[in-house]
């Protein structure tokens, strides 16, 4: 062996010591997961679990609605009240706020190494406000507050992994379950003045009534510092329940997450989403209020979310897993005329074992 050679070999060895200790090192801070390995929290089935692991998740959900709009046009309730319905009538019902809360239990198992099986349900919690005027459209007779809650759509799916390594990805097959009641009923003031006991709106509905088939595909990659992800995904009924469906719902996000320390990583996501109108109608659900109306739902939206992921890693909280996500709608152009969105909020907690 020459000088140079031994030189040459004692680098090496010195390398293979020194990315070993790393590794070992970050094997050691990290053996809780880390934070980064999850996409942010408002996206699921983003990851997969090894053979026999399990995961639990909640995730907690508020969404808010206030204002019309048309488009993406904002439209007063003078207004909306002149709007034509197409059928030679006008509202005289308009919505003016809503908030959804939603408690999402989720549950994820390791098949095996290729094959991640998950499963989750919901409860969920829907109230409107909404003012009501009298025949002419002319006097505000009053305002009333509808509220609907109870169990969701439930959903099955199977992930299954395309590629690991340098990139991850795996494409998501599934079917969401009509376990969510779509005959909920309010109390709604009428024009004339008197209440009135109604099905709810589609929106006030607690599930979709049918079976959805669930498509998606997520491609990760994590790195050091600096990790990404997107992920595609697709929503289309099987079938009708009460003469109607939601539309199609194609949804695309994208993220960069970023590694502060080995317990926290924040992260910024877009995500778009495309809905196609209601198809069909239930004709228990009528009235001069434009949320009963299936042409007056889908559209489009451009969101923007900021995230942290957190991940315990002394011996106590090991590998649990806490997450927050602000979603904030940059533009939205919806069918017909509709609440226009707020900004959502996400919370979760996460284990896996
Ligand atoms: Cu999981």
């Amino acid at each position: 062996m020459t000088f140079l050679n031994k030189i040459a070999l004692s680098i090496l060895i010195v390398k293979f010591i020194l990315i070993t200790n790393l590794y070992a090192h970050e094997d050691k801070i990290m053996s809780g997961g880390r934070p980064d390995g999850h996409a942010p929290i408002g996206v699921m089935g983003d990851h997969m679990h090894k053979k026999g692991e399990y995961m639990m998740s909640y995730r907690y959900m508020r969404m808010n609605m206030d204002g019309l709009l048309d488009g993406s046009d904002n439209v007063t309730e003078s207004a909306a009240l002149s709007y034509s319905r197409g059928d030679g009538t006008t509202h005289r019902v308009i919505p003016e706020s809503m908030e959804m809360d939603m408690h999402m239990l989720g549950f994820m198992y390791g098949y095996n190494d290729n094959i991640t099986l998950m499963g989750m349900v919901n409860f969920i919690e829907k109230d409107m406000t909404n003012h009501t005027y009298n025949m002419m459209g002319t006097t505000k007779v009053g305002k009333f507050s509808a509220h609907t809650s109870g169990f969701g759509d439930s959903s099955i799916s199977s992930l299954i992994k395309l590629s690991n390594g340098k990139i991850n990805s795996h494409i998501s097959v599934g079917i969401s379950l009509p376990t969510g009641s779509t005959s909920e009923e309010i109390t709604a003031l009428m024009p004339s003045g008197a209440y009135k006991v109604i099905r709810a709106p589609y929106g006030m509905q607690l599930g979709s009534g049918t079976y959805d088939v669930l498509l998606g595909y997520t491609i990760s990659q994590t790195n050091k510092k600096f990790s990404w992800g997107a992920q595609i995904k697709y929503k289309s009924a099987l079938d009708k329940h009460n003469g109607w469906h939601f539309g199609d719902k194609l949804e695309a996000t994208s993220w960069v997450s970023y590694l502060l320390n080995e317990k926290l990583s924040t992260a910024i996501r877009m995500h778009a989403v495309n809905e196609g109108r209601i198809d069909g109608h239930d004709i228990l659900i009528t009235g001069r209020n434009p949320t009963q109306e299936t042409s007056n739902y889908g559209g489009r939206s451009y969101n923007l979310g900021i995230s942290l992921n957190m991940v315990g890693q002394n011996e106590k909280i090991r590998g649990h897993r806490i997450a927050i996500e602000l979603l904030k709608p940059i533009s939205q152009n919806l069918n017909g005329l509709q609440m226009e969105k707020g900004t959502s909020l996400i919370l979760a907690y996460q284990k896996a074992w």
